[in-house]
């Protein structure tokens, strides 16, 4: 699958450890977000996670299936060995992960990169890395999705890092209904959201709400 920006619009990541450790609500709740409109997805098996190895490799496995049926980019975080094994669309890499360069590497032409930078030294490095296809910043506003976030950069900090990107970005972290027409303001590619999502009561409703923000911008 050929990277194109508009797939980073509602952008949903997420693992078992978002719902509560619930394999099958999290599958459940993963195509109800497919099925109203979601446009890529990344499963992020992390911090809190109870699946072992083998259950990662199934459900990373189901999670295909899943983004098949929808028609939607599948992305794993972190683990461009688990992305290649089950035939996943792209690798996202963190700064804590592995080094991006071994990733490039391993898989360029293979799999579409995503790349998180939070800073404006990171947007510039990654702005040499032309096999990089989109970068990630945030969080934008305070997350309790991510154990070691780092401190919030505010709209104005993720206007300055997207002007200065060379790569389409996706803004991350504590993205709300309520403020997501401040950030698409901003001028950023999408918003990527966990919880927003995965603690909806009523996911269909979120999302469409998501894709009415846009269509007024
Ligand atoms: N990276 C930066 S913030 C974050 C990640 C994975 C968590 C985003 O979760 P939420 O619930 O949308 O704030
Ligand atoms: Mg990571």
């Amino acid at each position: 699958m050929k990277f194109a920006p508009n797939i980073l619009k509602f952008y949903l990541v997420g693992g078992s450890q978002d719902v509560g450790n619930d394999p099958d609500r999290f599958l459940y709740d993963v195509e109800t977000a497919l099925a109203a409109g979601g446009t890529a997805f990344q499963y992020r098996e992390k911090g809190g996670s109870r699946l072992d190895h083998a259950a990662t490799v199934k459900m990373a496995t189901r999670l295909h299936n899943l983004t098949r049926q929808y028609r939607v980019p599948y992305f794993i975080d972190d683990d461009e060995e688990l992305a290649l094994q089950v035939g996943a669309d792209g690798v996202h890499v963190g700064q804590k992960d592995q080094q991006i360069e071994t990733v490039i590497r391993r898989a360029a032409g293979k799999l579409m990169i995503g790349y998180s930078c939070n800073t404006a030294a990171e947007i510039a490095r990654a702005n040499q890395l032309p096999a990089v296809d989109y970068v990630g910043a945030g969080p934008v506003f305070p997350t309790n999705s991510k154990a070691d976030a780092d401190p919030a950069l505010g709209l104005s900090e993720l206007a300055r890092l997207n002007a200065a990107s060379h790569h389409p970005l996706v803004a991350i972290g504590g993205i709300s209904a309520a403020n997501l027409p401040a950030t698409l303001q901003t001028g950023v590619a999408g918003v990527a959201v966990i919880s927003m999502i995965l603690a909806s009561p009523n996911i269909t409703a979120t999302v469409k709400a998501m894709r009415a923000a846009y269509q007024s911008k």
